[in-house]
């Protein structure tokens, strides 16, 4: 049951653990309920950025069955499992992620005989998902989610290209699961496919693994990207994966619980249960339907000795599960492809995998009309737009991501008049709770954006008066003379 080759600290899911808890970065509690109170733990923490959990002696489930949350909730822990200095934060850790990102040099999985995944093992009659202590991660959700920070793999019927996809996995039954692949999600496509040919698509998910693999599994890639060459590029060595035993779907082989099965066709309406509801991203219940989620039947499961479930429930901003918005990179450098100078710092403060609806872009401003310029683009771009709704740009001196510092911006530099436009009925995301009802169409959805300019007026910036802030100079000569 050895894996072949060396691990690293980010190969796997327990090794990220160990180095938490080494750096005093880890807190266990054993003795919590699945039901409501692992998650209300996880809310309480988190909102005090405080350390990753490990939950251990969980209600009726078997020491060593264990769950792991607020893996990513700090800068120090974001950053170190985007392989970045733990002390970065803000917009230089988002800035430094950009830049790693132009390196990105995909570096295949290697398959590898066996793994620990399979030390334990059930098939077929013995299914049974209950096994694993599946958290209520919220007061109102629907049923038990076993996945949230999950990996779903599925392989494209045609070419063969193996997806991993974040999709978040209700647990309907002993071997039933709703997994939530969003219509137009890379590994919905692919089972769509599937459907199409009247086949069952096959699917594998993860629901503990590197940090690496998680990763890879939520970031908006091209169709033609895969997540495990991503996955080994952040963790800096191939990922081991061994083949699943009905599918041959390569599934990480230091992962901590795998189930396998298929979602057959058709996806028929009145054999789909209720799904949700769940807490979202946004902070507010969302996404309950009847007979549209699709429904695996599990056939097999795998687990390592004392597994790990890695739990990544969203909670109400900006209590994120990743400290850092990472769509805001990819709209910085739309931004920059657009032809904007001088973009310093870009920001979300409300966010789920785009930059959202609270948007800040701090620029360099060196003409007139820039300002408005860059909100107009940051507000239709395409990292922008979906999900979108404030944008507030500011000058440099002003850090993005400090929402005092944004506000006090937007009360003393902004005059509304000139500053404030709304442009009505731009493209935007299902998840937007302002959406009202009798808006919400099949066809689409949009909202409405506001574009603040909060820079000192071009005009007169000159004219503009000083900041009422000793300078760097005094202050480190002060903090030197009296030690401060
Ligand atoms: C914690 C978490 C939960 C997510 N849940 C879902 C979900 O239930 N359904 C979905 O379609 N996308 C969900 N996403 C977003 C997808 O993971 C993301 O869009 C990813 O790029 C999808 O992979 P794909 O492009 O290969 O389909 C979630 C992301 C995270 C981080
Ligand atoms: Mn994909």
């Amino acid at each position: 049951m050895t894996v072949t080759g060396k691990s690293n600290r980010q190969s796997d899911l327990r090794a990220f653990i160990a180095e938490l808890r080494e750096l005093g970065d880890l807190r266990e509690i054993s003795g919590a309920d699945w039901n409501l109170e692992i998650g209300a733990i996880t809310e309480l923490l988190g909102e005090e950025e405080g350390p990753a959990l490990l939950f251990d002696g969980i209600r009726g489930y078997p020491k060593g069955f264990r769950v792991v949350s607020n893996v990513f909730r700090t800068h120090a822990r974001a950053a170190a499992s985007l392989g970045l200095p733990p002390d970065l934060s803000g917009v230089a850790l988002l800035n430094a992620w950009r830049q790693r990102l132009r390196d990105l040099a995909p570096m295949a999985p290697v398959v590898v005989k066996d793994g620990p995944v399979f030390e334990n093992r059930a098939a077929g009659d013995t299914v049974d998902l209950g096994l694993f202590p599946a958290p209520v991660w919220h007061e109102h959700d629907g049923g038990r989610y076993l996945g949230t920070g999950s990996a779903v793999i599925t392989r494209d019927p045609d070419s063969g290209r193996i997806n991993i996809g974040t999709y978040r996995c209700m647990v309907q039954g002993q071997d039933r699961i709703s997994v939530k692949m969003n219509k137009g999600k890379h590994g919905r496509l692919a089972m769509d496919r599937y459907h199409a040919r009247g086949e069952p698509c096959p699917v594998a998910i993860s629901f503990g693994h590197a940090t690496s693999v998680f990763l890879a599994a939520q970031l908006p890639l091209a169709p033609g990207v895969e997540e495990y060459g991503i996955a080994g590029w952040l963790q800096g060595s191939a990922v081991q994966v061994v083949e699943s035993p009905l599918h041959g779907l390569p599934i990480p082989a230091s992962a901590e619980i795998v189930i396998e099965g298929e979602v057959p066709p058709p996806l028929d309406r009145a054999a789909l249960p209720k799904e949700g509801p769940f807490g979202e991203w946004p902070g507010y219940f969302a996404d309950t339907t009847t007979g549209e989620v699709p429904l695996m039947h599990v056939k097999a499961v795998y687990w390592r000795n004392d597994p790990i479930i890695l739990g990544v429930p969203p909670l109400k901003p900006p209590n994120n599960y990743i400290s850092v918005p990472l769509g805001a990179a990819q709209l910085w450098d739309q931004l920059e492809a657009a032809g904007i100078p001088g973009i310093m710092g870009v920001w979300g403060h409300v966010y789920g995998g785009q930059s959202g609806p609270f948007t800040v872009v701090s620029i360099r401003q060196s003409y007139m009309g820039h300002a408005k310029q860059t909100a107009l683009a940051a507000a239709s771009a395409r990292a922008g737009a979906y999900g979108g709704k404030f944008v507030v740009v500011v000058d440099d001196d002003v850090e993005a991501s400090d929402i005092d510092d944004v506000i006090w911006a937007l009360a003393t530099r902004c005059n509304p008049r000139e500053g404030v436009d709304i442009v009505k009925g731009v493209w935007t995301s299902p998840a937007d709770p302002a959406i009202a009802p009798e808006d919400r169409s099949p066809e689409g959805y949009t909202m409405d954006r506001v574009l603040i300019d909060a820079c000192r007026p071009y005009r007169w910036r000159d004219q503009f008066p000083a900041v009422n802030v000793f300078s760097d100079a005094f202050r480190d000569k002060v903090r030197d003379k009296f030690g401060l």
